[in-house]
């Protein structure tokens, strides 16, 4: 096996990656779940609060201006970031599950009827189930649920044949979580504005790996989280298509997202900031502000080439040990290797993993429908980053074959 040159070094960027852990570098294999912050971001946050910090959109004196601009120049990098039309289309929230809660109540709630149809995948995260579930209990509505192939891909003909008459939203994953598979996600959006749907599409696993365009994707409304991102955590983005957003009721209500307030009726602000009631994060949204300048000043190409190749590397590695079987084998993936082995419980891999101080997650991931599927009650996953190294991917497969000695296989 042919090892992948390591072409990029970003590592002393992020500042965690020099540390020990029980005393061995740490190997941080857990991006999935959140990602490291490079130094950038830890600065821009760190400035903020210590010199610009006030509250927007509400002073009329200089800092809450600066903070102001600040606060809405993240949004529009975000934009950028998206390709949206408009930066009136990107709401700050607090995370993909308040931006997928926000749509199932205020855009989808309202529409929904008994015996309406939301169609999902197998493979949603619990984020992207439950609040459409909360939806159709209160609305008599049904879930149906697109199955997936055994190497982790979206079965696309039981998907079209799910679009039915009585379908009134999709909704799905543009990355698994647990899987890592790409879902062709322009492809199933294509198909279900043939039949004049709504879409969402949950990004959280796509944004750090993929570039989004959400115009060429056509779907209605885009979710992720910014500390996925190498941002903040705490901070959350909604792309919404203009029109549709113009017409939805608010999701929460107070400060800042009204017009006029009195004790028989109240009117509303546009959006975005009628989706922002209260004070949002303001130095968390400034610094996804700054890990997506991070991002864009980086050779995203480069990147996404040095991490497939991580990806091919770990899986070759991986697939030396025995006992070790891989869940998830789409060709199109992103570098999230979920596996079980033989010889020991995803726990006691992840728990013998950390003592060599590499960190991983074992669990049902938030998917627990997929495991279901899957026929397991948990995985031990490893997810990387541009950061990672083949070193790392190394020090994971002995530390696997350790683990396997220790376990008796
Ligand atoms: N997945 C993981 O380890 P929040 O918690 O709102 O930032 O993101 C929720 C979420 C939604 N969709 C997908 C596809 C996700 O992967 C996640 C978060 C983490 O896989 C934590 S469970």
């Amino acid at each position: 096996m042919q090892t992948p040159q390591q072409n990029i070094d970003l590592r002393s960027d992020f500042p965690i990656l020099q540390r020990e852990v029980k005393g061995k570098p740490l190997v941080y294999l857990d991006n999935a779940a959140t990602t490291q912050k490079p130094q950038v971001v830890i600065d821009r946050v760190s400035d903020f609060l210590a010199n610009e910090n006030a509250n927007i959109h509400r002073g009329v004196h200089h800092l809450s201006m600066e903070a102001t601009d600040a606060y809405d120049g993240a949004r529009a990098r975000v934009a950028g970031f998206l390709n949206a039309a408009h930066p009136e289309e990107i709401i700050f929230t607090r995370g993909t599950t308040e931006s997928i809660n926000l749509v199932t109540n205020s855009f989808a709630l309202p529409r929904l009827e008994s015996g309406d149809e939301i169609l999902l995948t197998g493979m949603e995260h619990h984020a992207n189930i439950i609040p459409w579930q909360l939806a159709a209990q209160q609305s008599g509505a049904q879930i149906k649920v697109t199955p997936f192939t055994e190497i982790g891909e979206i079965d696309i003909d039981a998907f079209e044949n799910l679009l039915g008459e009585r379908t009134k939203m999709v909704a799905f994953t543009h990355v698994s979580n647990v899987l890592g598979t790409i879902n062709p996600a322009q492809q199933m959006i294509a198909m279900a504005k043939e039949k004049g749907l709504p879409v969402l599409l949950d990004g959280a696993q796509a944004v750090p790996h993929l570039p989004v365009d959400v115009c060429a994707l056509n779907c209605d409304f885009y979710t992720f989280s910014s500390h996925k991102l190498f941002g903040p955590d705490g901070v959350g983005i909604l792309y919404g298509r203009k029109d549709l957003l113009n017409d939805m009721p608010p999701y929460q209500g107070g400060g800042d997202m009204i017009e006029r307030v009195s004790f028989e009726n109240s009117t509303f602000r546009s959006p975005p900031e009628r989706f922002e009631a209260g004070t949002p994060n303001i130095s968390g949204a400034i610094g996804l502000g700054a890990a997506i300048e991070y991002l864009e000043s980086l050779d995203r190409e480069t990147v996404h080439t040095f991490e497939q190749e991580l990806l091919t590397y770990a899986t070759e590695r991986l697939k030396e040990i025995p006992g070790l079987s891989i869940t998830g084998t789409a060709p199109e993936k992103v570098a999230v290797i979920s596996f079980t082995l033989k010889s020991a419980h995803p726990h006691d891999i992840a728990t013998i993993l950390d003592t060599a101080g590499i960190a991983i997650r074992a669990g049902h991931h938030c998917a627990q429908p997929l495991m279901q599927q899957l026929g397991v009650p948990a995985t031990a996953r490893a997810s990387f980053a541009f950061y990672n190294t083949i070193d790392e991917v190394d020090k994971l497969t002995e530390a696997l074959i350790e683990v396997n000695r220790i376990f008796g296989s």
